[in-house]
């Protein structure tokens, strides 16, 4: 006796076992319709406040439904990681709840306040997710630096090396390979010999705006291929193969084969009719095509054209299972964007919404009960109980949370501060962490450094030399052997500790975001460290705000910095990042001037990025070398370094004027103040080693009253008295400040390109050398006294 499931498929219910494919082709539709009816219900049935329209993707979520099932319901073992396509959220969430880790009401509020969100977040959605996907491309590069990051924890033996690795997966959208940081992860993972990856690429043909050039593909696995990766191409399902194998079948394929990607798409969307005109007019003269054709009704030629391997259970299952070993693979599947609704195949239905009347036949068509829209397993045919079992027997189900906790690696009490009456922090950097690498074992051995091939030149030469490099093989440092003397030792090996990378800064920031991941997906702390040139943030910026959005922790210093590296040239000479710094969520950004600064600094950093509620931190260094004070380091001292100022000249009560700087212009500063003080012997010298912390604490204080620390500060000055800001960056880092306590204030920094030259006369023009702080400071006492007469 044969049962009929939606969408005229059957099964002998006389069979002895109902088989595995049997329920996930069952639940594969039941994916669908929740996916679609999540984003129905958000855009039709829940009341509106704004007008604006919610959206959601239903044409990319239906392409990816099968693929996902088989993933999530079958192939994934609890030790794997997901990267999905941004775009196929509510996919992800219909499994999730069909898993039981996702609540209907979560699903009733999808791109609601506290509801499910649009694109998979780690921090929003909480531990289900995996990797947040949203700015398309970076998911799938990350799931190779999780790689990479899984192999150095077992190579480090931080997690055992018994167990078996997780499979790292990225579900990609097709056109999301025109992103070119997908290739330089690409390269970078060649060169580390990366394994345990999949990217199984969702190859509807179509992006957001149409329909992708044919060109592309013809390359795809032959890059692939050259980067060591192995191809699995899943083309076509089990109908359109059993077509092919019939007399003139062979005629079909390659009709389809040379079909342009524009009219397979367009006769998807115009079903059966369409298909058989086209089939006619072109292979009308093969007996055995007609056949076919007569032998289908506009339905069912319909379902035979669009059996694509990506839509077919049993063709995606036996081609994930059949990968046994860690080669990373490609899956090219073929697939129809809105498979199975009625826009499927339109070059504009990326953000097409069934409307009710489509949104009704395609609910009778799965014969889901009105009123039962929500539930799991309503219009299978199948008992619930039936279904629960088997979903209660899936792998992931059956791992419970997959999120790990780990304990908090001691940070010692202090760190010690580098000696020398000059200095630069950049320098300093080195040397303290240098120290560690000697001086502190236990410490030392959860740091991991990485560096886009700027690890010498930001002073990662100490540590390196201590902790070598990491390589699955060793390899030794042949200058050496060869007796070529050189200051860095470049040893690799499976127990090195700094992650050497390519110039790509994208893949930093995607590394960093897999090691400041490795507690939470590995089960292993790590204290990531990278370092690059402070201009080539922006380089990278997408990637690093990736990173920081789903939380992952690490220490980013950005050296050299600003034009203070002068005869560098203005290509180099970063500008606004201190706005990015103050700007950027789950970043904390500092500009110490000195080196007993960023010894207090790189301790603290150590913890906060691993408390609960701590964040990244961002520490902009410099090259110049400049006096260091003689002081020792109390407490309170320690303390307002790390929360964003002291003052390193105190004011007199009520006095007229201070002199607020930020980092390497510390000189400048401390020369103008002393002139100034000839006149004016009450003003105030404040060092600012955080502008961020120091805005954010601001904010705080005007929300829940108090001066705050920057309102404490100033309030020594007298009411209205003059400000001068000087920073070696965005004069707008620091002009707020005047806000604070209504200073009257005059901001000096950068807002030009730089340029060529040294010291004295790049501050000069770009005034901030001492002079202008005592022409700024000028004109903020005059028009401090202007305001004060008003
Ligand atoms: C970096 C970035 N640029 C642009 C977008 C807007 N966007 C969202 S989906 C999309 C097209 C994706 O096409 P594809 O990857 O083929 O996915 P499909 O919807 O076809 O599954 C674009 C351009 C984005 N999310 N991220
Ligand atoms: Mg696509």
């Amino acid at each position: 006796m044969l049962r009929a499931l939606p969408g005229g498929r059957t099964r002998d219910t006389e069979a002895a076992a109902p088989d595995k494919l049997f329920y996930l082709q069952a639940l594969e539709k039941k994916v669908l319709w929740l996916s679609t009816w999540m984003i129905h219900n958000a855009n039709h049935l829940r009341p509106s406040r704004d007008r604006l329209k919610v959206g959601g993707h239903q044409a990319s979520s239906a392409s990816v439904a099968t693929l996902m099932t088989a993933l999530y319901l079958d192939v994934m073992r609890p030790q794997d990681r997901v990267a999905v396509k941004p775009h196929a959220a509510p996919v992800f969430h219909a499994l999730q709840y069909l898993l039981g880790r996702q609540s209907r009401d979560k699903l009733e509020r999808f791109r609601a306040y506290g509801g499910a969100q649009s694109y998979p977040s780690r921090s929003k959605d909480g531990d289900i997710v995996d990797f947040s996907t949203g700015s398309v491309g970076l998911g799938v590069g990350m799931t190779l630096f999780a790689s990479l990051v899984q192999d150095y924890l077992r190579l480090h033996r931080l997690t055992p090396g018994d167990a078996p690795p997780g499979r790292m997966i990225a579900l990609a959208g097709d056109a999301e390979l025109d992103e070119g940081n997908i290739f330089e992860a690409l390269l970078e993972g060649w060169k580390h010999d990366v394994r345990n990856l999949w990217w199984v690429i969702d190859y509807n043909r179509q992006s957001l705006d149409a329909v992708v050039s044919d060109r592309l593909f013809g390359r795809i696995d032959a890059l692939f291929e050259m980067f060591g990766w192995r191809v699995v191409t899943l083309k076509y399902g089990r109908l359109l193969q059993a077509a092919f194998a019939r007399p003139d079948g062979e005629h079909l394929r390659e009709w389809i084969d040379a079909c342009p990607n524009s009219l397979y798409s367009a006769l998807v969307y115009k079903g059966g009719e369409g298909w058989r005109e086209h089939l006619r007019r072109d292979l009308n003269r093969y007996p055995g095509i007609r056949a076919i054709l007569e032998e289908h009704d506009d339905p069912a030629l319909a379902r035979l054209m669009t059996n694509l391997g990506g839509h077919d259970m049993g063709s995606v299952l036996e081609a994930f299972h059949a990968i046994t070993d860690d080669q990373p693979t490609c899956f090219i599947a073929y697939t129809i964007k809105g498979y199975g609704l009625p826009f499927a195949g339109h070059k504009d239905n990326h953000a097409g919404l069934m409307n009710r009347q489509q949104m009704a036949t395609f609910q009778a068509g799965m014969a889901v009960p009105e009123g039962q829209e929500w539930e799991p397993f309503a219009g299978l045919g199948i008992a619930a109980g039936e279904l629960a079992g088997f979903l209660a027997d899936v792998p992931l189900a059956r791992a419970g949370s997959r999120q790990r906790r780990t304990a908090a690696i001691a940070v010692p009490a202090e760190l010690p501060v580098p000696r020398g009456r000059t200095l630069s922090t950049q320098e300093a950097f080195g040397r303290i962490l240098g120290g560690v690498a000697t001086d502190q074992a236990a410490l030392a051995g959860r740091i991991v450094t990485t560096s886009p091939d700027v690890t010498v030149s930001t002073n990662l030469g100490g540590w390196v030399n201590r902790r070598g490099i990491f390589d699955r093989a060793e390899r030794a440092d042949i200058f050496r052997e060869e007796k070529v003397v050189s200051a860095t030792r470049w040893t690799m090996a499976p127990q090195g500790q700094h992650i050497e990378l390519g110039i790509a800064e994208s893949n930093l920031f995607l590394n960093l975001a897999a090691l400041g991941l490795a507690g939470p997906l590995f089960g292993a702390r790590l204290l990531p460290i990278g370092t690059l040139y402070d201009p080539f943030i922006k380089r990278g910026l997408d990637a690093l705000n990736y990173a920081l959005y789903q939380d992952a922790r690490f220490i980013l210093v950005a050296t050299p910095s600003g034009i203070t590296l002068a005869p560098e040239g203005g290509a180099h000479q970063s500008v606004v990042e201190p706005l990015i710094g103050l700007g950027q969520p789950g970043l904390l950004a500092f500009e110490p001037a000195y080196a007993d600064e960023l010894a207090v600094l790189l301790r603290w950093a150590l913890e906060e990025i691993q408390r609960d509620d701590g964040e990244s931190v961002y520490l902009r260094l410099s090259t110049r070398p400049i006096e260091q004070p003689l002081r020792p380091l109390d407490p309170a001292l320690s303390e307002a370094i790390v929360a964003g100022a002291y003052w390193l000249h105190e004011p007199a009560p009520g006095a007229e004027l201070a002199i607020a700087y930020c980092g390497a212009v510390a000189p400048e500063a401390v020369a103008a103040h002393a002139a100034i003080a000839e006149d004016l012997p009450g003003a105030g010298l404040l060092a600012i080693t955080s502008p961020a912390r120091l805005h954010r604490d601001w904010r705080e204080a005007l929300a829940n009253g108090g001066p705050g620390i920057a309102g404490r500060l100033l309030e020594r000055l007298r009411p209205g008295a003059a400000l001068v800001t000087v920073a070696d960056s965005h004069p707008a880092t620091l002009s707020w400040l005047g806000g604070v306590a209504r200073n009257v204030v005059v901001p000096l920094g950068v807002d030009h390109f730089g340029q060529s030259g040294d010291i004295p006369d790049l501050y000069r023009v770009y005034r901030i050398d001492a002079d202008a702080i005592i022409d700024a400071a000028a004109r903020a006492c005059l028009r401090a006294a202007r305001v004060t007469a008003r």
